[in-house]
């Protein structure tokens, strides 16, 4: 199961998107704010527990000082996405790219582009795909139609 966490429901509309990928892939997934900054006793037993829940993968997604996927990753053995998120008084979301992307060595955090949780989905789905050959047959067709797209489009470009 892949779990999607946000620092708060104001990243919804971007985390949304993680979501969709992994229903259409037929992922199972949670979805729930956690928020570094307001919340870190939940924070805490959230991350701690992930693993024991059955959790294989944590998608985390916040803006502005983005502790929240940093945070988790140092608590828990599972592998951890960072969607930096363009929150409304952000610099420019630079802020939320450099405070995920920037970890110490020996805490990853695989971390996307600004607003990228539809690739954050996609990743997890790589991920669980290593070994689940379901998962990764349906990844495969979901690059197939992603190349016969942009085919068909050029196919009518060159007409
Ligand atoms: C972060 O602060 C959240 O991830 C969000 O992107 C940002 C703003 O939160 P709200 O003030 O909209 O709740 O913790």
């Amino acid at each position: 199961m892949v779990s999607i966490i946000m620092g708060s429901d104001s990243d919804l509309p971007i985390m949304r998107e993680a979501a969709e990928v992994l229903e259409g892939m037929d992922i199972p997934l949670e979805v729930t704010v956690v928020s570094a900054h307001r919340t870190p006793d939940r924070l805490f037993d959230y991350a701690k527990g992930a693993a024991g829940r059955g959790i294989q993968v944590i998608i985390a997604g916040a803006g502005g000082a983005a502790h929240l996927p940093g945070m988790v990753a140092s608590l828990t053995p599972l592998p951890v996405i960072g969607v930096p998120i363009k929150s409304r008084n952000s610099i420019d979301g630079w802020d939320s790219v450099l405070s995920i992307l920037q970890m110490p060595g020996g805490i990853p955090v695989a971390t996307v582009a600004l607003d990228g949780a539809k690739n954050a989905g996609l990743l997890a789905a790589r991920i669980l795909g290593a070994q689940d050959e379901a998962v990764r047959g349906r990844m495969v067709a979901y690059q197939e139609a992603l190349r016969a797209a942009v085919e068909t489009k050029y196919r009518k470009l060159e007409k």
